[in-house]
């Protein structure tokens, strides 16, 4: 059998050979990742462990919550708050931070996450995920509030998210390079499958929702004409869509084989800059889809350098085969300047 690295293993030898993984760092990782596994467990049940459906309650968001949008939440907040690695938690599902108790030291990195994402699709039996970002406490004063985690996008300490498919698998980076763990079910193990994750610089296929056209900015418009005019247009390729709406199942496609991902802003809410989360859905998907070789930007700005100023607010996103996004971009500076 050939020998297999633990995710225990990988950030062991990330500590001794880049030390970029202090051992509080480690331990909060570990603990995610032991936490998506009861996740996974809890999802790959469905039908048979009465957590489907609708748990009666609406998130800070005003959706609907799923019984496994909040089971996963408190999966999340139990694992965590114990160890002494964390001052504080946020998450999509509560409307302010979860300060660590005081029965509990207080460490000094803060957890976001959006403990499932694509929860629409529990009930059809489609892939969902979990997404998690990790900052550290600015300053060491004892307490800690909202403004400590209002922090630009490049000073996340990590991220990674887990997507529960055919196989759960857990995509992490700490800066270094994005590696890729499948669970083996049988050991109950995250297993190394893939390291320095590279997303091609171009690709021939765009995820978008497409029942948004008639409300999209005039860039995004012409972007997508000129996909679907494919061989005959401007391009001089054809185009594929995908569209899981299950931002953890697109950003995983693009990770393995490419492509661009947009949800961009529309007409249907004007005063929202985007449907998706900045600190806890796309500043971690950023950050790895950066550290893959590609980019991600709201349609003008790199994403990692928004300066937040509300821990729930939203933003537009495009990101993933590096080429493509600069081009979805510029078209947006060339509209900005007209
Ligand atoms: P729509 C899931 O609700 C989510 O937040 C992302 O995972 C996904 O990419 C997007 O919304 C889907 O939105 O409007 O196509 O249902």
């Amino acid at each position: 059998m050939s020998r297999q690295t633990s995710l225990t293993q990988y950030l062991v030898e990330q500590q001794r050979e880049h030390g970029h993984i202090p051992q509080e760092l480690r331990l909060l990782i570990e603990v995610v990742a032991r936490a998506c596994k009861r996740i996974a467990i809890a999802v790959n049940k469905g039908a048979l462990g009465d957590v489907l459906g609708t748990a009666g309650s609406e998130n800070v968001q005003g959706e609907v919550q799923k019984k496994l949008d909040i089971i996963a939440n408190e999966v999340l907040i139990e694992a965590n708050e114990w160890g002494g690695h964390l001052a504080a938690m946020a998450s999509e599902e509560m409307d302010g931070i979860y300060v660590v108790p005081n029965r509990y030291p207080q460490g000094e990195y803060l957890l976001l996450f959006d403990p499932l994402d694509g929860s629409s699709n529990i009930d059809v039996n489609v892939s969902i995920g979990t997404i998690f970002s990790v900052l550290r406490k600015v300053g060491h004063s004892r307490g800690v509030s909202e403004d400590d985690f209002l922090q630009p996008g490049k000073q996340q300490a990590a991220a990674g998210y887990c997507v529960y498919g055919p196989q759960s698998m857990l995509v992490l980076t700490v800066g270094d390079g994005v590696a890729v763990f499948t669970l083996d079910r049988e050991t109950g193990s995250w297993v190394l499958t893939q390291d320095q994750v590279k997303i091609p610089e171009d690709t021939k296929e765009f995820a978008i929702n497409m029942s948004n056209m008639r409300h999209w900015a005039p860039p995004v418009k012409r972007y997508i004409d000129e996909c679907l005019a494919g061989s005959t247009g401007p391009r001089g390729k054809d185009f594929n869509m995908r569209w899981v709406a299950s931002m953890v199942a697109d950003v995983h496609r693009i990770l393995t084989r490419g492509g661009v991902f947009m949800y961009p802003w529309d007409q249907r809410e004007p005063e929202k800059p985007g449907k998706l989360r900045l600190m806890y859905e796309a500043n971690p998907m950023a950050f790895i889809v950066e550290q893959a070789g590609g980019a991600a930007t709201n349609g003008t700005e790199r994403i990692m350098a928004l300066n937040p100023t509300k821990l729930h607010e939203r933003v537009a996103v495009v990101l993933g085969s590096k080429n493509e996004v600069e081009r979805f971009t510029a078209y947006h500076l060339e509209a900005a300047q007209k």
